[in-house]
């Protein structure tokens, strides 16, 4: 486990922008070289036992983080948890995880042999939460995989790392809003994720989300390289509730069309 929560963060970033160009240069389109403050990074899993949600929360538990919320995505058989860390500068947390016995037997056994392939304590690692993958798949099972769960899909590609880092509209100097953010976005030819409108959430749910859709590129499958969805970056505006607080939590519509920033199309 980690013990530095700084460098668990700089870690996982650079495994990020390293699969994922146009973070760099989203970074630098809106942050001008400047530190910009995440409002949250989000990581996906599977729910066996050996890999589930709580292996990966307890990497951040370990720094302090606590559990605040608990969402359920039935159409997308995912299920996920959000965790804070008591100093509010530091990024929310957003962690899911698969229900993989929801799934057609063949895809079981899919995934069931990739998650053979971890090795036991693997999970408990420093690197854990930006280790990629510990198997190795054909383009034949991540087709067939593809045809059940998208996420699934995924997680066969890129494995064990931050899926999206999320910066903070509230925190950001020189934009008025999300909607401002968005068109900044596109002006700079950025494609942003339009499953739900480009807006997910507003004010009646006290959070407003976009992203862009993720970047291509290569994975080396067990026959044949191809490119495919890698991360995305996602936007976040928060709105104060009527107790005068800023709302902490996640709106479960808006991320069951943010998961879709992984889709090819
Ligand atoms: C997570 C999608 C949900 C949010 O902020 O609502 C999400 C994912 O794509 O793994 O990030
Ligand atoms: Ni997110």
């Amino acid at each position: 486990m980690h013990t530095n929560i700084d460098t668990l963060f700089e870690n996982l970033w650079q495994d990020y922008v390293a699969i994922t160009p146009s973070a760099k240069k989203v970074h630098e389109l809106l942050g001008g070289g400047e530190e910009l403050i995440n409002d949250h990074v989000a990581f996906r899993t599977f729910n066996i036992e050996k890999v589930n949600l709580e292996k990966l929360a307890a990497h951040f538990r370990a720094l302090g983080y606590e559990e605040k919320g608990q969402y359920d995505f039935e159409q997308k058989k995912l299920k996920a948890k959000h965790f804070e860390h008591p100093n509010d500068d530091q990024p929310k947390v957003f962690i899911s995880e698969l229900l993989v016995e929801e799934f057609s037997d063949e895809v079981q056994a899919i995934i069931r042999k990739m998650v053979d392939e971890v090795p036991d304590g693997a999970t408990d690692a420093d690197n854990f939460l930006y280790s990629g993958t510990y198997w190795s798949v054909t383009t034949e099972e991540y087709e067939r995989l593809l045809e059940e769960s998208e996420y699934a899909a995924w997680m066969s590609a890129w494995g064990y790392r931050a899926n999206h880092f999320t910066v903070s509209v509230d925190k950001l100097k020189g934009y008025e809003d999300l909607a401002a953010v968005n068109e900044a976005l596109k002006q700079a030819g950025f494609t942003l994720n339009t499953s739900g409108g480009e807006i997910k959430g507003g004010p009646e749910v006290y959070l407003a989300q976009s992203s862009t859709m993720a970047d291509k590129f290569k994975v080396s499958f067990k026959d044949a390289d191809k490119e495919i969805p890698s991360c995305f970056y996602e936007f976040a505006q928060r709105y104060t509730l009527p107790n005068g607080k800023t709302y902490t939590g996640f709106v479960a519509a808006s991320a069951d069309k943010i998961f879709e920033s992984t889709n090819a199309k």
